[in-house]
């Protein structure tokens, strides 16, 4: 008895504290309208202290952006730029999340956010065709910093071409308050030309298999974060990073040229280590970075695999200013020396004549039975049937057996615009695939022997005189 009623008051004190400490044990009240992060800026921090329901529209935009000097691509984006809207929530917090898709997109989208408990992340719930709007509910359960990105197949695909952001779930109370709050994440483009090659570029399905980017990017090009675009602070302020990884293949070794990080939430969870020098971040992981800078000058973002930085557009600038701490550092700055090397890299041969040469009709059919699964059947599906209102079926298609040489030209370089198949109209987009002549005859030839296709076999000649005629 005694006992109870000493206790009493001391629990009285604790359960606020206990309830805060869960954060999703009040229920949410009002409502609100997120506000959205462009990048490299975050919404401001959350004064709320009470979950609440907020609604989020996410709109897709498929958009040509510069990607470096000279250099364009078309993205796939949640907002309009790479990386996607900074979206900011409380744990605890109902979100509404609409996802917008217009009717000038050419492709299906969905969303996954590692923020979500559920199957998919809310992919399931949101597949969204050109011209719709998908709504689906989730509460923030686990405080923290997450990746969400776009898992319509094939995945890979829209990941690389832009389709990744992040969500910060903050704790009651919030993170511990800063000067300044940054927005980066990096990425991989995979285009068909080389580093520099001029022009519109197309996506290349081959490298990305290979996991072998042209670009390794910060914030969507080549630059995004330097020049005019640079990170700014000054001398003494206290700066915090949010940083992500897009992927979708390559983890980063994210590293600061001259400033030593004072506190890093590794893979953004709750667990803080200190000093840190370069920080890893898995594709699909994500990193919150604190530090202070002493002294003032210009300071690099990068991924700490070199080559990424210095010669695939790895690299972002932080330009502090203010006074000079002489027994900080004794006032030489390295800026001029750790630059971009332009477009004029060098550039490796790149062939694809390793791949074995197929002697027999048979053979071809086998080669290209193992190219059809790993390169065509994200999109036009494992029994060649397509995807409704996406990819056309190549399972018995009157597009595809009428005419050999626009089959073989389709494969070569890709194709958009209308066509009909089978009597339905499809308006998308199939990306150049960067194949050999050899790769395009078997591929073809097996696609030409199943599903009662007409058996047309394509020898590499036939896609040599295509390829040739500029068709
Ligand atoms: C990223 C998705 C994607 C991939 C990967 C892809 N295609 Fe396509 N393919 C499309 C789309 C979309 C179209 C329709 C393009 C249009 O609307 O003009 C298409 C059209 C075609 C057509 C002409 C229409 C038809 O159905 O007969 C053929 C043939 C074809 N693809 C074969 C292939 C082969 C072979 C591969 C693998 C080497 C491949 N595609 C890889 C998306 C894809
Ligand atoms: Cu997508």
């Amino acid at each position: 008895m005694v006992r109870a009623t000493r206790l009493r008051p001391f629990l009285l004190f604790l359960l606020p504290l206990l309830a805060a400490a869960c954060g999703g044990s009040a229920p949410p009240s009002g409502e609100e309208d997120a506000v959205l992060g462009v990048p490299p800026q975050v919404p401001p921090p959350i004064t709320r202290d009470h979950p609440t329901r907020v609604i989020v529209h996410l709109e897709v935009k498929e958009l040509v952006q510069r990607l470096t000097d000279g250099v364009e691509y078309r993205f796939w984006t949640f907002g309009g730029q790479v990386p996607g809207r900074f979206i900011r929530v409380r744990q605890g917090d109902l979100v509404e999340f609409h996802l917008d898709n217009p009717p000038d997109s050419k492709m299906p989208h969905n969303i996954d956010l590692h923020a979500v408990n559920g199957p998919g992340g809310g992919a399931t719930s949101s597949l969204t065709v050109p011209g719709r709007t998908s709504t689906f509910s989730f509460t923030a359960l686990n405080p923290g910093l997450y990746v969400y990105h776009c898992a319509t197949a094939p995945v890979g695909m829209h990941i690389a071409n832009g389709m990744y952001g992040m969500i910060l779930v903050e704790p009651p109370g919030g993170l511990p308050p800063v000067d300044r709050e940054y927005y980066v994440m990096q990425g991989e483009v995979y285009t068909a030309g080389d580093y520099g090659d001029p022009g519109l570029q197309q996506f290349d399905m081959a490298k990305a298999i290979d996991e072998r980017p042209p670009y390794v990017v910060f914030n969507g090009a080549v630059g995004a974060l330097s020049g005019d675009h640079a990170l700014t602070a000054k001398v003494g302020e206290t700066v915090r990073l949010f940083v992500g990884n897009g992927g979708p293949n390559l983890a980063s070794s994210f590293h600061l040229i001259g400033e030593i990080m004072d506190t890093v939430h590794q893979e953004a969870g709750t667990a803080t280590s200190h000093n840190v020098q370069t920080t890893l971040i898995p594709p699909g992981g994500a990193a919150i970075v604190e530090f202070t800078i002493n002294t003032p000058g210009t300071y690099l973002l990068v991924d700490h695999a070199i080559f990424r930085a210095f010669n695939k557009g790895a690299l972002g600038e932080l330009v502090v200013t203010g006074p000079t701490d002489s027994a900080v550092y004794s006032g030489r700055t390295y800026e001029g020396i750790y630059r971009p090397e332009g477009s004029a890299v060098q550039t490796m041969p790149s062939t694809n004549d390793s791949a074995p040469r197929a002697r027999t009709t048979a053979e071809q059919v086998a080669f290209g039975q193992r190219l059809f699964e790993s390169t065509c059947a994200a999109c036009h599906q494992p029994d060649g049937k397509g995807l409704a209102g996406a990819f056309p079926p190549v399972a018995g298609s009157d597009f595809l057996n009428a005419d050999r040489d626009r089959a073989i030209a389709t494969v070569l370089h890709g194709r958009s615009g209308p066509i009909t198949v089978n009597g339905e109209v499809f308006d998308a987009v199939m990306p150049a695939l960067g194949l050999s002549d050899e790769q395009v005859a078997n591929v073809l030839t097996y696609v030409y022997s199943q599903w009662g296709n007409n058996g047309t076999v394509v020898r590499p000649a036939d896609v040599a005189a295509v390829r040739a005629r500029g068709q």
